[in-house]
C-alpha cells in the first residue's frame, strides 16, 4: 500500500464553486447523479483532473452537457478536462445494503445513512474527496422512506422527495444523507442574536422515550458555545440522528449530525451516570465542531489535530463547567494515561500531527484525539485564558470558510500574543512523553527545584528535542498550609532550576498541579503528606494514586503486604464528609493493571499478569478491612432517595456508594449487592449490584434475570455481554466470551456488540494475556473474521496487540503467532494491514 506524506501536500489543481446531488434510493441500486461546477484553481500548478471513487458503478459522465469518457482505476477517474471552468455531470449505482463497512452511504436497521469522515464520501459518487476542497451543496433525495434528511436547511419536499441546501462550503468529509421511518423528538433554540433554530433528535419507533437528556444537552452545548466561545449558530436547522451500526461514537455532519445510537439515546432505566456523562460529552463534542472543524476545517488529513484536539479539549471545558472539575480532570488523565501513554510507549507511537500514513482512519487515537487536547490546554495554560481567547478570537475571524493547519493555528497565538511557539510546536511533532525527572535542594532559605527532561525515543522521533513543559506548581508549609500558591514554571531546557527564595523552613512541594503537562514525573515527593493537605484536588488524588501504585508494585516485586500509609491516608479522605462523594469515589480507584504492567516493564520488569491481578485483589481485600467500619454507614449515606437525576451531584453519590458496595460484597457474599439490584429503579443501581453479583452465589440468576428483562433493548444487552467478560476470572476470561460470542443476540457485524464482547476481552489484562494464550487466538479469529466485512472496526481493536514487547518470551511469542496469522490472511484490508505492520515493527 502506497503511503502519504505531509511534505508531499499540493491543492488540488480545481476549485468547487456548487455541488448538486441527486439519489435516487434503492437499497441495493441507489443511483447518485452528481452536476459540479468546476473551475482551474489559480494557486494550484499540478492541473490533474483527478476525481476520487471507489466501488462506484459509473453510467455515464458529462462535461458541459457532452458524454466523456474517463479513465477508470480502483481509487478513481481521470479526465481531459477544459482549462476554463466547466460542469462536471456524472451518474453512478452504489449498494448500500451490501455495504458492511459503514463508509459512504450504507444501510442500518431499515434506515439509509452516511458515514463519510474521512474518505467516504468517495463511495458515494466521483469526487475531489480531500478536506481542502470546499463546496455548497444543494441535495434532492428521491424515496419512498417518510423521513430524508441531508445538510443544511430544508429548501422544499413533497411526496417521495424532499430538498436540502447547504450554504456553508464544506469539505465532502461532512455530506451527510438519512433517510427512513425516524420519529422526531423536536426542540428549538433560538441563538444570541435571534437565530430561531428548530432542533430534532431523530430515532427510530420505540426509543422516542430516550430523546430527552440528549435534547437538553444540546441546548446546554449551544448556550455554552455562545458564552463562553462567543459561537452562534449558523442554520436553521439542527438535526441528530441514532444509528444502530456506526464505527465512531458520533460524526459532526454540518447540520445533521449522525450518532452511534449508544452515544445519544439515554433514559434513567437503560443508562448508567458514567452513560449520560459520555452522551452530553459528545452531543457538546459534535456541536462544537460546528465552528473547529467545519467553519474552518482541515488542509490535510495530518492536520487531523487542528479540530479533534481543540475540539476534544473544548468538550472538557464544557464537562467541567457543567460538573465538576476536579473530577473531570482526574477522570481524563486516567483516560490519557491508560489510552494515549500505551500509544506512545508501544509501536503505534506517533507524534499528535503524524508525519505519513497509510490509512488515515487508523489516526484515529488518543494521540491526535486527547494528546491533541492537552497541548491546547499547555498554550492556555503558557498564555493564560484572557490571551487565549483573544487568540482563538482571531483564528475564528482570519480563517472562518478556510481549510487551515497546525501552523496557522500557532500563528493566531504568536500574532496575538507576540510569544515565539517555535519550540512549543515540538507538541506536534514528536512522538513519545517526556519524563520529567525532579530533585529538590534547599540551602539558607532558598529552596530549589531543578527538572530534568528526557523523552525516550520512538520509530518516528528517533531524536527527542527538549519541549516546553509548563509546571504548575505550588508550596506548602509543615503545617499543610501554602508556603507558595500556584505557579507555573515554563521549562524549555534539558535541564532547568527555579528557585524560591524567603522559605523560612524547608517546604513541601506540589508539582504538576492539575496535571500541567502530560507527562511522566519522577519526583520521590512526599506522598502521604500531600495526600493529607495538598490544596490542589488533582495533586491530592495523584498522591493516593502514587501510594497505592507504589504498595501495588512491591507487593508484585517483593510480595509485601498492602502500603499501611496509603490504606490510612485513604481512610481518613473517604471518611472526609466535605469532599465531594464523587472524588472520594475516584480515591478508591486503583491504577489499571495494564498500566502497572507498563511501570514495570519501564523499569526492567517482566510483568506477569497474574501476579498483577493477584496483587489488585489484595489490595482491594486491603482497602475492605481498611474501611470496614465505614462501609456500611456510608453506604447507607449515599443512598438516594429523590427521582432519578443524571446530575454530577446525584451520580457521585451513587459512585461513593457503589464503591462501597463493591467491597461490602467482599465481606457478606452479596446479601446488601442483591437487595440493590432487587430494588434498583436505575441502570446504574442495578448494573453496578449485578456486576458486583457475578462470580458470588447468585450470579448467573441475577444474569438470567437481567437477560429477561432487557433482551428487546439493544443498548442494554452490549452492557450484559461487556459485563460477562470484564468481571470474568482471568483464566475463564476468553472461554466466557467465546460463550458469549454463540449466543444467539451476538450480532457480530454491529460494531457496538462485536467491542461489548471482543474489546472487553483486550481490556481485560490477565484475561487476555492469559499464560495459553487463549485471549490472543480468540481475539485473532474474529478479528480475521470481521476484517473483510469492517476492516475501520477490525484495525482500531488490532491495537490490542500494541504492548506485545512488554511480556514474557512465551507470551510474546504467541503473540506474534497471531500478529503472523493475522498479517498472512489474504486480501487483508489496507487498514489491518497497516495497523499489524506497525505493531510487529
Ligand atoms: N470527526 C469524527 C468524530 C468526532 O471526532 O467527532
Ligand atoms: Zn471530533
Amino acid at each position: 500500500p502506497q503511503t502519504i506524506y505531509l511534505k508531499d501536500y499540493t491543492p488540488f489543481g480545481f476549485t468547487v464553486e456548487e455541488v448538486h446531488l441527486t439519489f435516487d434510493l434503492a437499497p441495493s441500486a441507489t443511483r447518485v447523479t452528481s452536476r459540479i461546477k468546476f473551475a482551474p484553481n489559480p494557486d494550484a500548478t499540478d492541473k490533474t483532473f483527478f476525481l476520487h471513487g471507489e466501488e462506484l458503478t459509473l453510467r455515464w459522465a458529462k462535461i458541459d452537457g457532452e458524454t466523456v469518457e474517463p479513465t477508470i482505476t480502483a481509487e478513481g477517474l481521470t479526465c481531459n478536462v477544459p482549462n476554463i471552468p466547466f460542469v462536471w455531470e456524472s451518474e453512478v449505482q452504489i449498494d448500500p445494503a451490501g455495504n458492511t463497512a459503514l463508509e459512504g452511504l450504507y444501510r442500518s436497521s431499515g434506515m439509509y445513512c452516511t458515514q463519510c469522515e474521512a474518505e467516504g464520501f468517495r463511495k458515494i459518487t466521483y469526487y475531489p474527496d480531500r478536506p481542502d476542497v470546499m463546496s455548497t451543496f444543494t441535495v434532492r433525495i428521491n424515496g419512498p422512506e417518510p423521513v430524508l434528511l441531508s445538510n443544511g436547511n430544508p429548501v422544499a419536499s413533497g411526496k417521495g422527495w424532499a430538498e436540502w441546501h447547504d450554504p456553508w462550503p464544506k469539505p465532502a468529509y461532512l455530506f451527510a444523507l438519512v433517510a427512513g421511518e425516524l420519529i422526531a423528538h423536536p426542540g428549538k433554540f433560538t441563538t444570541m442574536n435571534g437565530r430561531k433554530v428548530e432542533l430534532n433528535l431523530y430515532v427510530r419507533p420505540g426509543d422516542e422515550h430516550k430523546c430527552a437528556f440528549g435534547m437538553q444537552a444540546l441546548k446546554d452545548s449551544m448556550v455554552w458555545d455562545e458564552k463562553v466561545y462567543g459561537r452562534e449558530y449558523d442554520l436553521d436547522i439542527f438535526n441528530i440522528v441514532a444509528v444502530d451500526d456506526f464505527n465512531m461514537g458520533a460524526m459532526e455532519n454540518k447540520g445533521l449530525n449522525v450518532f452511534n445510537s449508544s452515544a445519544v439515546l439515554a433514559s434513567p432505566e437503560t443508562s448508567t451516570d458514567q452513560n449520560f456523562e459520555r452522551i452530553e460529552a459528545i452531543i457538546a463534542h459534535e456541536y462544537f465542531h460546528n465552528w473547529t472543524g467545519n467553519r474552518i476545517t482541515c488542509r490535510d488529513w495530518f492536520q487531523l489535530c487542528l479540530k479533534e484536539g481543540l475540539t476534544v479539549y473544548r468538550d472538557s471545558q464544557f464537562t467541567s463547567d457543567m460538573r465538576s472539575a476536579p473530577v473531570k480532570r482526574i477522570s481524563d488523565v486516567i483516560d490519557l494515561r491508560g489510552r494515549q501513554f500505551t500509544e506512545d510507549q508501544g509501536p503505534l507511537a506517533h507524534p499528535v500531527r503524524p508525519e505519513s500514513f497509510q490509512e488515515i482512519n487508523n489516526f484515529y487515537t488518543a494521540t491526535v484525539y486527547e494528546k491533541g487536547a492537552e497541548v491546547i490546554g499547555m498554550l492556555r495554560t503558557l498564555v493564560g485564558a484572557d490571551a487565549y481567547s483573544k487568540a482563538v478570537d482571531l483564528y475564528f475571524d482570519r480563517h472562518d470558510g478556510q481549510a487551515c493547519t497546525i501552523e496557522d493555528w500557532i500563528q493566531v497565538f504568536e500574532d496575538s500574543t507576540g510569544r515565539d511557539l517555535g519550540q512549543f510546536k515540538r507538541w506536534y511533532s514528536q512522538a513519545g512523553t517526556p519524563h520529567l525527572k525532579v530533585t529538590e535542594s534547599y540551602e539558607g532559605d532558598t529552596y530549589t527545584l531543578t527538572f530534568a527532561q528526557h523523552t525516550p525515543p520512538s520509530a518516528t522521533t528517533p531524536d527527542p528535542k527538549p519541549q516546553v513543559i509548563p509546571v504548575a506548581m505550588g508550596l506548602l508549609a509543615a503545617d499543610g498550609s501554602e508556603a507558595m500558591g500556584t505557579q507555573v514554571l515554563e521549562i524549555t531546557k534539558d535541564t532547568q532550576s527555579f528557585s524560591f527564595p524567603g522559605q523560612p523552613a524547608r517546604p513541601v512541594p506540589s508539582i504538576l498541579r492539575g496535571f500541567s503537562a502530560p507527562v511522566v514525573l519522577d519526583h520521590s515527593a512526599d506522598h502521604a503528606f500531600l495526600l493529607a493537605h495538598d490544596t490542589d484536588p488533582f495533586n491530592r488524588w495523584e498522591s493516593a494514586r502514587a501510594l497505592a501504585k507504589g504498595s501495588l508494585m512491591a507487593t508484585i516485586r517483593q510480595g509485601k503486604a498492602p502500603d499501611s500509609a496509603y490504606l490510612e491516608g485513604l481512610t481518613k479522605v473517604v471518611a472526609d464528609d466535605s469532599l465531594d462523594p464523587a472524588y472520594r469515589a475516584l480515591m478508591i480507584g486503583l491504577p489499571a493493571q495494564s498500566e502497572l504492567a507498563a511501570s514495570l516493564h519501564a523499569e526492567g520488569d517482566v510483568p506477569d499478569p497474574d501476579a498483577i491481578h493477584l496483587a489488585v485483589d489484595a489490595m482491594r481485600e486491603a482497602q475492605a478491612e481498611a474501611l470496614q467500619d465505614m462501609l456500611h454507614p456510608l453506604y447507607d449515606a449515599h443512598q438516594v432517595t429523590q427521582d432519578y437525576v443524571p446530575d454530577a451531584a446525584q451520580s457521585g453519590k451513587r459512585a461513593l456508594g457503589n464503591a462501597m458496595l463493591a467491597l461490602i460484597t467482599r465481606r457478606d457474599g452479596g446479601a446488601v449487592a442483591q437487595a440493590q439490584y432487587d430494588t434498583a429503579t436505575n441502570m446504574t443501581q442495578q448494573l453496578a449490584a449485578l456486576g458486583f453479583l457475578i462470580g458470588a452465589e447468585q450470579g448467573d440468576a441475577a444474569l438470567g434475570a437481567f437477560e429477561a428483562q432487557w433482551k428487546d433493548d439493544r443498548l442494554v444487552m452490549d452492557k450484559w455481554f461487556g459485563l460477562q467478560v470484564m468481571k470474568a476470572k482471568p483464566d475463564d476470561a476468553a472461554d466466557t466470551a467465546t460463550a458469549l460470542t454463540r449466543h444467539h443476540d451476538f450480532n457480530w457485524k454491529n460494531p457496538n456488540r462485536f467491542r461489548a464482547t471482543l474489546g472487553a476481552l483486550a481490556m481485560h489484562h490477565a484475561g487476555f494475556h492469559a499464560k495459553d494464550g487463549s485471549g490472543y487466538a480468540l481475539l485473532a479469529d474474529w478479528l480475521i473474521k470481521l476484517d473483510p466485512v469492517n476492516p475501520q472496526t477490525t484495525a482500531r481493536m488490532c491495537s490490542a496487540f500494541q504492548t506485545w514487547r512488554r511480556y514474557d518470551a512465551i507470551r510474546q511469542t504467541l503473540i506474534k503467532a497471531q500478529l503472523e496469522r493475522i498479517a498472512s490472511t489474504p486480501g487483508l484490508s489496507r487498514d489491518t494491514a497497516e495497523m499489524i505492520g506497525r505493531i510487529r515493527e
